[in-house]
């Protein structure tokens, strides 16, 4: 057996959206008259507290499309330093949104309303956006606070930018927290969140906050070629994610927690056990004298797939797909390498 742990975007639909797929009602999704991506798009909107939702083929294009609704080109945008927006979406927030990005460097994912003001009052540029990261994807799945994202919100409106959240996960990170997404959303002015990760979904994300902004959003979504017409079929498995599936995402992030502290246990490999708070456990092999691809190469040999963190780590991502037995598996692979290349 193979344990893909590269991802929580490899999960594959649930029976009942494949069933929901199936029976799907569909229209026209261009001219608004898809029902079933309009009842998605007003239950994503309910469950995160904002007036709209827009229904987007990607969590990049929900960015994107956020970020363009938000600003005007030329703007300077603020980002942490390792905002999956910055790293992993190919440079569109420059070369489609014509945005200049500011970096601001934290330890976990949570911008310093101090470092934030700084930045604002230096800055030439119109500054129009500040986005945030919850869960933090480059920090190891790490978890910002209601209380965190207020005081960003606070300095924000306070220099009169707009506030965006990727929250890709942020279901993950409102169930670690135990709290409702409100909790957390009610801090910004747009979220984006995938059904595709952890909620299983095939594809999919939507973008929610006010009417006008979605209005706004709604045209550059057409405008980047996202009006998919009768995707209703898909936006079907989105409604059986936001219904059934976010509960359960509780017991990815307990077994990713297990398993960083059996990890952690057995010594040898890495682990820093304060990052571990949702569904990504990040190993390190350093300790072993790996680098990250060597690292990656010797879990796959074991039958682990993860994804490389260079320098010298692999990330592992649980989902529904890992249960007791997968995960005893990547404790026996952990295990055999740590015999293998400790010293
Ligand atoms: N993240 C993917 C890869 O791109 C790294 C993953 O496997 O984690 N925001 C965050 C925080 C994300 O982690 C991702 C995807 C996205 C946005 C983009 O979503 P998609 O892949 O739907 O464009």
């Amino acid at each position: 057996m193979v344990v893909d742990m590269r991802s929580d975007t490899l999960t594959h639909p649930t029976d009942e959206m494949r069933r929901a797929m199936a029976a799907a009602d569909v229209g026209d999704d261009v001219y608004g008259e898809d029902p079933t991506i309009n009842r998605l798009e007003a239950m994503a909107a309910a469950r995160v507290g904002k007036e709209a939702g827009l229904y987007v083929p990607t969590g990049s294009m929900g960015n994107l499309v956020a970020m363009m609704s938000h600003t005007q080109r030329g703007d300077q945008v603020i980002l942490e330093y390792e905002a999956h927006i910055y790293h992993h979406e190919v440079g569109a927030l420059s070369s489609v949104a014509g945005l200049l990005p500011r970096l601001i460097p934290s330890d976990y994912g949570a911008i310093a309303p101090a470092a934030l003001r700084a930045a604002v009052s230096q800055a030439y540029p119109r500054t129009s956006l500040v986005c945030l990261e919850n869960t933090h994807n480059r920090h190891g799945g790490t978890v910002l606070t209601a209380a965190e994202m207020a005081a960003v919100s606070e300095v924000a409106a306070g220099a009169g930018m707009k506030v965006h959240l990727d929250g890709a996960r942020l279901f993950n990170a409102a169930v670690a927290l135990g709290v409702e997404p409100t909790v957390l959303t009610r801090h910004v002015d747009s979220v984006m969140f995938c059904v595709s990760k952890g909620l299983s979904a095939p594809v999919g994300s939507v973008v929610c906050g006010t009417k006008d902004f979605i209005g706004r959003a709604r045209s550059f979504r057409k405008a980047l070629g996202g009006g998919m017409r009768q995707a209703g079929v898909l936006a079907a498995c989105g409604i059986v994610a936001l219904e059934k599936m976010v509960d359960r995402l509780a017991e990815d992030n307990m077994r990713a927690r297990r398993l960083a502290e059996t990890i952690a246990d057995l010594g040898g490999l890495g682990v820093d056990l304060s990052r571990v708070q949702s569904n990504m456990v990040v190993v390190n092999g350093a300790p072993l004298g790996l680098d990250a691809a060597a690292l990656a190469r010797e879990l796959a040999a074991r039958g682990v797939k993860g994804g490389g963190r260079p320098p010298s780590s692999v990330r592992l991502v649980v989902n529904r797909h890992h249960g007791d037995a997968e995960i005893g598996q990547v404790v026996e692979a952990v295990k055999d390498l740590n015999r293998a290349f400790r010293s």
